[in-house]
């Protein structure tokens, strides 16, 4: 029992750094590399820092707040067909507000968390964004604008954004709501859950069934129609050629047979039979590789001139 304790706690010992997510820390790492632009060599960034500089119309810092967004798979799971979310999709603050985001990515894919609309003149692109590969943490302050405005908050990687990735940032009252924040507003492309598999493979097979005759119908098909035809005709003309010439066979040898099998053992009429059997095989046997010789050299007839 003893043993099975002590393995037991071994085991747990053994599992904990596995079990145990590590989220690699970006704070301090980071090098400036001016305009409010960090990176570190790990792939953490933050570009549009701006910790003292006042936006025009902002007299003083109104507030000084900090924020810890995750972003990730499972927070996705919430929202039907969506893939990627950040934990929070709508952020309220006073203009003016000094605001420092903690963002934690917890995938183990590249999550950014990037705003858009500020004033230019002083966020490159009018673009405050965060961005690491993860699991990780990344830190970075700015300060909000003056007036009611709403702000696009998303990742920019490929697809993110669509597959759920996407927030807003609202500063005094805002100005309204964006579209397609999952579980805020309305998707601008909504999935379509109504038809059951059965239904939508009816569509497509109708679909499909409906586009084949226009296939057909295209002019670029007619070489393509007219080769399986000219196939189709030799085809017949070989299989009449064939009965044509065993018909023909048959006859002649009718009474060749019957004189030969005349006062035979019935042994003597089976040997000659598996005989005349072998003889006719192997006729069989030329004739069809005569045939052959002839289609492929039709064929290099037909190709340099189609
Ligand atoms: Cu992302």
């Amino acid at each position: 029992m003893v043993k099975l304790l002590s393995a037991g706690a071994l085991i747990f010992i053994f599992s904990a750094p596995v079990l145990a997510v590590e989220y690699e820390d970006h704070s301090g790492m980071l090098m400036d590399h001016g305009d409010g632009h960090l990176m570190d060599m790990a792939g953490g960034m933050v570009m549009g820092q701006n910790t003292a500089t006042l936006p025009g119309g902002c007299d003083s810092i109104s507030e000084t707040k900090e924020v810890t967004v995750h972003a990730g798979h499972k927070y996705a799971e919430k929202f039907p067909g969506r893939m990627f979310a950040f934990d929070t999709q709508e952020f309220n603050f006073k203009p003016c507000t000094k605001l420092t985001i903690h963002f934690i990515n917890e995938d183990n894919v590249r999550h950014q968390w990037m705003m858009h609309g500020l004033p230019k003149y002083l966020y490159p692109k009018g673009m405050f964004h965060l961005e690491a590969t993860g699991p990780a943490k990344i830190s970075g302050t700015l300060i909000l604008p003056p007036g009611d405005k709403t702000y696009l908050v998303h990742c920019d990687i490929a697809q993110h954004m669509e597959k759920g990735m996407k927030a807003q940032l609202k500063v005094g009252k805002g100005d309204g709501d964006l579209p397609s924040i999952p579980g805020l507003t309305a998707y601008v492309v909504p999935d379509d859950y109504k038809g059951s598999l059965s239904t939508v493979m009816a569509a497509v097979s109708a679909a499909a069934a409906a586009a084949a005759p226009v296939v057909v119908a295209k002019p670029t098909a007619v070489a393509d129609k007219a080769a399986p035809v000219v196939q189709q005709s030799k085809e017949d003309s070989v299989i009449s050629g064939v009965t044509v010439i065993g018909l023909a066979i048959g006859l002649l040898l009718a009474p060749f047979l019957a004189k030969k099998f005349k006062g035979m053992s019935p042994s003597e009429v089976v040997a000659t039979i598996f005989d005349l059997l072998r003889t006719g095989i192997e006729l069989a046997v030329k004739l069809l590789s005569d045939l052959v010789k002839r289609v492929i050299s039709n064929k290099n007839k037909i190709l340099p001139g189609s």
